[in-house]
C-alpha cells in the first residue's frame, strides 16, 4: 500500500513498512470466516527468532481481523510495486490478485495452491476447461464458485465438460479463440492501412507484434481498443473490432484436471492434444490416486501405494507421463512440488504459458488419501520431503532452448538426501502394507526405490548432455 492508503486501515491493523519500496506498507490479510483451519499458513510461514509468525486462534479472538480482510481486498497492489517485483517470481507474483479464492477443498488441498497461484499470474486473461475430479468440484460447486473477478470484471472463464474429453474440451475452446482472433488481426490489419490517424496506426502496430503473447498483449488489445473508441473515423473494420472487444486480447488457455484423467481415462486426449501443437498448457495435479471418487488407483500410483483396487499395494510402476510427452520433443514439459521449491514452480509455469506450443506441467499435490501422518497441514512440506527422498523430481523441459542449440532439459532438484523408506513410511498409503504384510511391503518399497532411482539417473544423463 501507499502511506495514504495504509493511514486509512482500520484501527489496530498490523502493518509493517515494506522491505525495499520505502514509503510503501505491507500487511497479510486473512479472512477469518473463510478460513478452513487447515493450518498450512502456519506450517510454511518461517519463524522469526525462534517464534512462528502466525499461529491457529480461535474464532471469537480474531474477528477483528476480518474488517482488515474487508478492507484488504478493496485495495489493489500500487503500479510500482508490480513493477519492481517481477511476476514470475515468488514474491511477485504474490502481489497479483488471486483468482481463485475460498474452494470447498478439503482442508490442506495439495491442488488448490497450484490453481490460486495460475490464477495470479494469467487470471485475468484466462480460459480453463476442467475435467471432472476434484478441481471441478472444489473449482465449481453450484451454487457458489471460487473463481472471481476484478474491479474491471476480468477473470478466468470457466468450464468443465466431462472426465473422458476434457483435453479435447479445451483444445476446441482454443481453436474458437484463433478462429475469433484471426478476423480481429485480419480486420486490424485492415484498419490500419485504411485509416491516417497515427495514434490508431501506432496502437495498431503494437497489437499486431504482440498478438502471440497474451502477457504482452494484454495492455496493447485495451490500448488498441481505447485508442479505436476515440477515434471519430466511421469504419467498417472498427465497427467489427469494438462489438467483438472481449475476443481481442490473447487469452492464456488452460486445461486443468488429476492423474485419473490425465494418466489414464482421458489420456487419448491429453496425448493427441498435446501432440496437435497448439498453444495450450496443460496442468495436471498429480495426487497419484482418483481422489475425487474415494481413493482408486491410477496409472499414476507408485508401486506399493495401497489404494482402492491395489488393496494389497500396487503391483507395478508410476507411468512416466512426462517422459512420454518431452519424446515429442515440441512439448514444454515440466514437473513441480511448490512446496519444495516454490521458484521452480512459478518458473515452470511462467515458461510453459509462454512457451508458444502445447504444455504439459504436472504438480506433485498431497491428499487426504495419502494418509500424512503429520496431517495435512503439513502437505507443503511433504512436497518438499518427496522432492528431498528422491520420491519425486523437479525439471523443467524447454522445446525452445534446443532451437538455441542448448540442452532443453534442466534438472531442477539434486541428488536425493533424505531416506526414501522413510519417506514412504511417513504416509499411511505405504505404511499401512509395513504393518500387514512387512514381507511383501520390503519387496514393493526396495522396488519403488529403484525405479525411483534409475528415473533421476535417466533425468540426470539427459540434463548433462
Ligand atoms: C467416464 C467417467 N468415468 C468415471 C467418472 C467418475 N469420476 C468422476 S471424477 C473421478 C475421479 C477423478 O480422479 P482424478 O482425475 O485423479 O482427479 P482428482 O479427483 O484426484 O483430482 C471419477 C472416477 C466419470 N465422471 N466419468
Amino acid at each position: 500500500m501507499d502511506e495514504a492508503t495504509a493511514a486509512k486501515a482500520p484501527a489496530g491493523a498490523k502493518i509493517a513498512d515494506m522491505k525495499g519500496m520505502p514509503g510503501k506498507k505491507f500487511a497479510i490479510t486473512i479472512s477469518v470466516l473463510d478460513c478452513t483451519g487447515c493450518g498450512s499458513c502456519v506450517n510454511v510461514c518461517p519463524e522469526v527468532k525462534g517464534a512462528k509468525c502466525l499461529t491457529m486462534a480461535g474464532l471469537e479472538t480474531t474477528l477483528e481481523a476480518q474488517k482488515m480482510f474487508d478492507f484488504g481486498v478493496e485495495q489493489e497492489t500500487p503500479a510500482d510495486v508490480l513493477d519492481k517485483f517481477k511476476a514470475a517470481t515468488p514474491k511477485g507474483s504474490q502481489f497479483l490478485k488471486p483468482y481463485l479464492e475460498f474452494s470447498g477443498a478439503c482442508a490442506g488441498c495439495g491442488e488448490t495452491p497450484y490453481a490460486k497461484l495460475v490464477t495470479q499470474l494469467f487470471g485475468n486473461r484466462m480460459y480453463i476447461a476442467n475435467a471432472t475430479g476434484c478441481s471441478s468440484i472444489w473449482g465449481g460447486s453450484s451454487p457458489s464458485n471460487p473463481y472471481t473477478k476484478d474491479a474491471n470484471g476480468r477473470g478466468p472463464a470457466w468450464g468443465n465438460s466431462l472426465f473422458e474429453d476434457n483435453a479435447e474440451f479445451g483444445l476446441g475452446m482454443f481453436m474458437a479463440q484463433k478462429a475469433l482472433r484471426k478476423r480481429i488481426v485480419e480486420a486490424a490489419e485492415a484498419l490500419a492501412a485504411e485509416t491516417s490517424d497515427e495514434t490508431v496506426k501506432a496502437a495498431i502496430a503494437k497489437y499486431l507484434e504482440t498478438q502471440d503473447s497474451s502477457t504482452d498483449n494484454f495492455t496493447a488489445a485495451q490500448d488498441m481498443i481505447k485508442a479505436l473508441e476515440a477515434c471519430g473515423c466511421d469504419n467498417e473494420n472498427k465497427k467489427y473490432i469494438l462489438e467483438n472487444k472481449n475476443f481481442v486480447a490473447k487469452k492464456s488457455q488452460w486445461i486443468f484436471g488429476g492423474d485419473g484423467w490425465a494418466y489414464d481415462i482421458g489420456y487419448g486426449g491429453v496425448d493427441h492434444v498435446l501432440a496437435s501443437n497448439n498453444d495450450v498448457n496443460v496442468f495436471v495435479f498429480d495426487t497419484e490416486v482418483y481422489s475425487n471418487t474415494g481413493g482408486q488407483a491410477s496409472k499414476s500410483t507408485p508401486t506399493g501405494a495401497i489404494a482402492q483396487f491395489a488393496a494389497a499395494g500396487k503391483e507395478v510402476k508410476k507411468k512416466d507421463l512426462a517422459a512420454i510427452a518431452m519424446s515429442y520433443g515440441y512439448i514444454y514439459v515440466a514437473q513441480v512440488a511448490m512446496g519444495a521449491d516454490y521458484n521452480q514452480c512459478v518458473k515452470a509455469i511462467a515458461e510453459a504459458e509462454a512457451y508458444p506450443g502445447p504444455s504439459l506441467i504436472i504438480g506433485y499435490a498431497p491428499c487426504i488419501n495419502h494418509g500424512i501422518k503429520k496431517g495435512m497441514s503439513t502437505a507443503q512440506t511433504e512436497e518438499k520431503n518427496a522432492v528431498a527422498a528422491g520420491y519425486w523430481n523437479l525439471f523443467r523441459y524447454n522445446p525452445a532452448l534446443a532451437a538455441e542449440g542448448k540442452n532443453p532439459l534442466t534438472l531442477d532438484s539434486k541428488a536425493p538426501t533424505a531416506d526414501y523408506r522413510a519417506f514412504l513410511e511417513s504416509e499411511t498409503r505405504y505404511n499401512r502394507l509395513s504393518r500387514s504384510n512387512p514381507e511383501r511391503a520390503n519387496v514393493l518399497f526396495e522396488r519403488s526405490e529403484k525405479e525411483a532411482k534409475a528415473k533421476f539417473e535417466r533425468l540426470s544423463k539427459m540434463a548433462e548432455n
